[in-house]
């Protein structure tokens, strides 16, 4: 089995300081949770930046200064820049950090209802989404939050109206709303891929480490952080990003599972940096 690359999603767009204090909004605070995960064991971050108040925003002159300032404190991480942002913005706001040419992002693979919201991801924004990142050479982070979204993206991809093969799906289980946490459901997601592709599991609040324990035995892949999950174990907020993360090196080593470097990462997941 491959190495065990962790995801820390740092800080999201929906989240505050209000649920939890070590939530990041500065460039600072964002750095200082990058860091965190990453001197805990993250090979890859996903990145959502804020304005100094806790706004998400999806500027590119934000995450230009964010993705930069993460880089000196972390030089080999694997960043992923969100292009979900947050409910209701619109495509072309969504899409400015590809413009930065990451080499990963992320390019989610259907509308859905998002607690008592909608995220819209309709077949012509993920068309757009995917000739752009075909168009700048960026590897799509699939997040399927449903079933439906799988079938979805791998149709396209069959149609060369997505980046192909070798794809890394991400399945978020457990939003309210979406595809449940639970084991049957990522087995279900697994067992539907191309062959040759990589995968990460994330459950979403009290089903982060209940959804990594599955992913690890199955030789996938596994996402923590604030963006998904407030709390190191149940009532107890978690200090830090690097907290989340720790908790998943442990769960891998009680379970037999070494955890990638970047560089490991990078290989796996079929990056040509
Ligand atoms: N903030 C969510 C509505 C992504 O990063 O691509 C969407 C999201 C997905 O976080
Ligand atoms: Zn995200």
């Amino acid at each position: 089995m491959e190495k065990l690359i962790i995801t820390a999603a740092i800080c999201g767009a929906e989240v505050m300081k209000e649920q939890n204090p070590a939530v990041p909004y500065t460039v600072e605070e964002i750095v200082r949770e990058a860091k965190s995960a990453y001197d805990a064991g993250a090979a890859v971050v996903h990145v959502h930046v804020r304005e100094d108040d806790g706004t998400p925003t999806q500027s590119r002159e934000r995450f230009k200064v964010c993705l930069d300032a993460i880089r000196k404190e972390c030089p080999d991480v694997i960043l992923i820049p969100s292009t979900g942002g947050a409910v209701g913005m619109t495509a072309e706001e969504r899409l400015q950090p590809t413009e930065l040419y990451p080499e990963m992002a992320t390019l989610d693979c259907g509308t859905c209802n998002f607690g008592d919201e909608v995220f819209e991801n309709t077949m012509p924004m993920m068309r757009a989404f995917g000739k752009r990142m075909i168009e700048n050479n960026i590897k799509p982070e699939y997040e399927c939050f449903e079933m439906g979204h799988l079938d979805t993206i791998v149709r396209m991809a069959a149609k060369g109206e997505v980046p192909g093969a070798p794809m890394q799906f991400n399945f978020v289980l457990g939003v309210p709303g979406c595809t449940p946490a639970t084991v049957e459901n990522l087995v279900w997601m697994v067992k539907n891929i191309p062959a040759g592709s990589t995968w990460t599991a994330t459950g979403i609040g009290r089903n982060a480490f209940t959804l990594a324990a599955p992913a690890i035995v199955m030789g996938g892949h596994v996402r923590v952080g604030f963006e998904d999950n407030l709390y190191i174990s149940k009532g107890v907020l978690a200090k830090s990003n690097g907290e989340l993360v720790e908790k998943v090196v442990r769960l891998a080593k009680e379970l037999g599972r070494e955890i990638a470097t970047p560089e490991e990462a990078r290989r796996i997941l079929g990056l040509k940096k």
